[in-house]
């Protein structure tokens, strides 16, 4: 029990720790922010995603801009038109996008045909 308690309370301690760090700007790691906006175009090998974002608190203003994306997979369900919202890695002196997500479809996708093998 006594050890549980002591190692809880260090693990406690380190979740802590490492809030505090990333919380607190520029150093360590990557920093992630919540990017909303509209796909503008996808790169041909999904490598990359042009998007028209919003104002992202903190790192840049709204504008049109093209992201490498962390893993290309994310760009098979991406259509010009879709609206996303994504997490913006930006560490090691690039900015990639994550955990991409279609809050709305495009119209033009369903007109698509269905059979698209890889
Ligand atoms: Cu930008």
């Amino acid at each position: 029990m006594n050890h549980f308690g002591r190692f809880a309370f260090l693990a406690a301690l380190a979740v802590f720790t490492t809030t505090a760090v990333s919380g607190c700007g520029s150093k360590p790691g990557a920093q992630r922010y919540a990017l909303r906006g509209e796909v503008i175009s996808v790169t041909p090998g999904g490598t990359s995603v042009s998007v028209k974002h919003g104002d992202i608190p903190g790192y840049m203003p709204a504008m049109t801009m093209s992201y490498p994306l962390a893993d290309p997979k994310e760009a098979r369900d991406l259509h010009a038109g879709d609206k996303i919202t994504a997490d913006l890695i930006v560490g090691n002196g690039r900015a990639e996008l994550a955990k991409i997500v279609v809050t709305e479809k495009t119209k033009h996708a369903s007109a698509e045909p269905e059979a698209s093998k890889p």
